[in-house]
């Protein structure tokens, strides 16, 4: 079978959710509007060449005034859901839930009301990497201090919005977090590894990071969850992985740690026995931060479905000298690239950095989730296809007829169907990343995943749909 699968015909569950997702930092704008605190991506991104087209958040899609347009699209969609994030320092601008900024909250509001007025269900993520910068000044993620500023912006969220937010995310992607914010230095708050353990200060901060998601998830089920009977996880980036010749163990092992060091450093905690995965503990032992028992049995099964963000596979070979230079994370034994083959996202234009298209990647991750973690309901938080667009870049246009984003759409969610009615994966829903063009972190406005093409140069941030919005609603009915 080839990467792109044969196509089946067939249907997901009856309530099966179907939406588009966005972080707050991304599209809301309105960075230092009706006392919002700053948070460290508006530090960072105000930071001289952190951004790939020198550009920030600061107004980006415009959400924070513009939201009334956002929930139109999505009904034009016909989504049932809309996965966004909240911003903690838009709520508490001192991080502090007896001081909270009235003005953020009835923003929220507006926006919650106005989605279940057009039969739109919130999927609610409470930290999508936009952690306050008065936090951050405290230590952030890296001081024990923030498990408990944590749980107080999550109970404050949950009093104010769950009566009607009944799909609670905790935390997006804490692998991307720590790898990214805390190792490589190349996401906020931007600090590079220790020199003699190049990663360290990210194997500290996935420690803080597990405790916090375990705590607000023990507290919503001992305060909230009877009266308010949502659903509350966490959401785990994985790419697939592969080796490169399934005949050679060094490759079928290199594979493995791989998928553990990613996907399994947070998932084995939650989702098995509350602690790192074997294979870690057998490379980096030194480096991760011990997990007491009382915190292994805190950590432990605190889930009520398995949050899965998804683009990618790769294939992996055990590191050389040569290759040495190439690992995306120092300490990780595993040599893993594309194969020469496969499509890149955006090759129209010039081609996304990392995404290959690999739709059978997909069904292989789903079975080895459910297989792996015990039969969990996934829902797939994030899926999506980017081009690249610069300003260099004669060639650039809206990119209206995305064809290819249409054929990634359509394939993967059919090897998602394979998973769901050949193999008995328990899936529950699929969110597209993402509704519009937005803000991409490190890559600025250089990298665009919409349904929706946004201008930026246009004061009014006009959104025109591309044609995988009409590819995506013709899925969805
Ligand atoms: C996710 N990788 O991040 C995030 O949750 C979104 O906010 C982001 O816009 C989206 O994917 C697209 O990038 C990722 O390098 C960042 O494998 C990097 C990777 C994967 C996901």
């Amino acid at each position: 079978m080839s990467e792109n699968g044969d196509m089946i015909k067939g249907h997901f569950r009856k309530d099966f959710m179907w939406g588009a997702a966005t972080a707050s930092y991304q599209i809301e704008g309105a960075w230092d509007k009706d006392g919002k605190g700053q948070s460290i991506w508006d530090t960072y991104a105000h930071t001289e060449g952190a951004i790939e087209d020198g550009t920030n958040g600061d107004i980006t899609c415009d959400t924070y005034h513009k939201y009334l347009e956002d929930i139109k699209m999505l009904k034009r969609l016909k989504a049932t859901h809309y996965r966004f994030s909240l911003s903690w320092s838009r709520l508490l601008p001192t991080a502090d839930s007896s001081a909270p900024n009235a003005a953020g909250v009835a923003f929220y509001n507006k926006f919650i009301d106005g989605l279940l007025a057009n039969n739109i269900k919130p999927c609610v993520t409470l930290y999508h990497w936009d952690l306050p910068q008065c936090v951050q000044d405290k230590g952030g993620w890296q001081s024990e201090d923030v498990v408990e500023k944590f749980k107080e912006y999550a109970d404050f969220c949950f009093s104010q919005f769950g009566d009607r937010v009944k799909l609670w995310v905790t935390i997006n992607e804490p692998h991307v977090q720590c790898g990214f914010g805390f190792g490589m230095g190349i996401h906020a708050p931007g600090i590079k590894g220790q020199f003699s353990h190049p990663m360290n200060a990210c194997y500290q901060v996935s420690r803080t990071m597990l405790l916090s998601h375990a705590h607000t998830y023990r507290m919503y089920s001992s305060k909230y969850r009877a009266k308010q009977n949502g659903l509350i996880s966490i959401t785990l980036n994985s790419d697939w992985c592969e080796p490169k010749d399934p005949s050679n163990p060094d490759h079928v092992k290199a594979a493995q740690f791989y998928i553990d060091a990613t996907l399994g450093w947070f998932a084995h905690p939650i989702f098995k026995d509350g602690d790192y995965p074997d294979s870690m503990k057998e490379h980096i032992l030194e480096m991760l931060p011990v997990l007491s028992e009382q915190e292994k049995n805190l950590i432990k099964g605190t889930y009520d479905f398995f949050g899965l963000n998804h683009y990618t596979t790769r294939l992996a070979e055990q590191i050389t000298d040569e290759t040495q230079a190439f690992a995306i994370h120092p300490d990780m034994p595993s040599f893993v690239y594309p194969d020469p083959s496969w499509e890149r996202a955006g090759k129209q234009v010039i081609g996304s950095e990392w995404l290959f298209i690999v739709p059978t990647g997909l069904r292989k991750l789903l079975n080895y989730i459910s297989k792996t973690y015990g039969d969990p309901s996934i829902i797939i938080t994030e899926n999506g296809c980017s081009t690249k667009h610069s300003v260099n870049n004669p060639g650039d246009t809206k990119q209206l007829e995305d064809e290819q984003r249409c054929r990634f759409i359509t394939s993967y969610l059919n090897e998602a169907l394979k998973a769901h009615l050949l193999d008995g994966v328990d899936l529950r829903g699929y969110f597209l990343w993402t509704l519009m063009d937005n803000f991409e972190w490190a890559a600025g406005y250089t990298e665009r995943f919409g349904l929706y093409h946004v201008d930026f140069e246009d004061p009014a941030r006009t959104r025109t749909p591309r044609k995988s919005a009409a590819t995506f609603t013709k899925i969805i009915e």
